[in-house]
């Protein structure tokens, strides 16, 4: 596995920055923030012929099926697509899965958040959602471990992401080890001075990490 990092581009890094990046990536998420700046046309560009597994569009998608599939269909250079589950299955999510599964595309669904004001009142309604899509993956904030663990035992091999990691709080690496697949990051990378040098040493401490997490869910792919 060349890296359990997915870089969360939420500003632009310049197309030299990236491919030096590439090999020690796992893939991509592009932000609104990103897309706002650059358009769609120049994203595409920067992005197009990168080498990573994934790239994927997080605008959390959370609208009726109808119109986050016109969202979708503009941006089809990307591979994956990130919505909300708590907008529900009939009419939206099931609409939305069909879509991508017929444009071979991957879904993620949101299933907790990385912030304090969270809630997991609604936790029991967003797993039966999750379960009735089956979507690729879910997003699980690495700052709620035992949460990470939680959904772990409850979807098996789904792949799970996790963002919150550096510049939120949680530690590089723990994410995985409570049983995340790849942990999302942003501001740690991309704000350094050599976001290059930052990526290589988050992917080490993230390495050395897993090789010591004793009892810890993580299971090698
Ligand atoms: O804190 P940073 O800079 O490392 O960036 C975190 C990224 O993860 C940023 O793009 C933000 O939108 C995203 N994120 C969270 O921070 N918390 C969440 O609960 C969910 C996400 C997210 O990526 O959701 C979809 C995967």
């Amino acid at each position: 596995m060349k890296s359990r990092v997915i870089l969360a581009m939420d500003k632009p890094l310049s197309y030299q920055i990236l491919k030096e990046m590439e090999n020690e990536l796992y893939g991509i998420k592009i932000g609104l923030p990103l897309v706002l700046d650059l358009g769609v046309h120049k994203t595409r560009e920067l992005l197009n012929d990168l080498n990573v597994e994934e790239i994927i569009v997080d605008f959390k998608l959370a609208d009726i099926g109808f119109i986050m599939k016109s969202i979708v269909e503009k941006l089809s250079f990307a591979s994956s697509f990130i919505a909300h589950s708590f907008i529900g299955v009939k009419g939206a999510l099931d609409e939305l899965k069909k879509y991508l599964d017929a444009n071979s595309k991957n879904l993620y669904l949101v299933a907790v958040m990385s912030h304090e004001g969270w809630s997991t009142l609604f936790t029991d309604y967003i797993k039966n959602v999750i379960r009735e899509i089956s979507p690729k993956g879910i997003v699980v904030g690495g700052t709620k471990l035992d949460s990470i663990t939680e959904y772990r035992k409850d979807f098996g091999k789904m792949t799970i992401i996790s963002p919150g990691m550096g510049s939120q709080g949680a530690s590089y690496g723990d994410a995985v080890c409570a049983g995340a697949d790849y942990e999302i990051i942003g501001r740690s990378i991309y704000n350094a001075e050599n976001p290059f040098a930052a990526l290589r040493t988050i992917n080490k401490i993230i390495e050395d990490k897993v090789m010591n997490c004793k009892g810890a869910i993580f299971r090698e792919k």
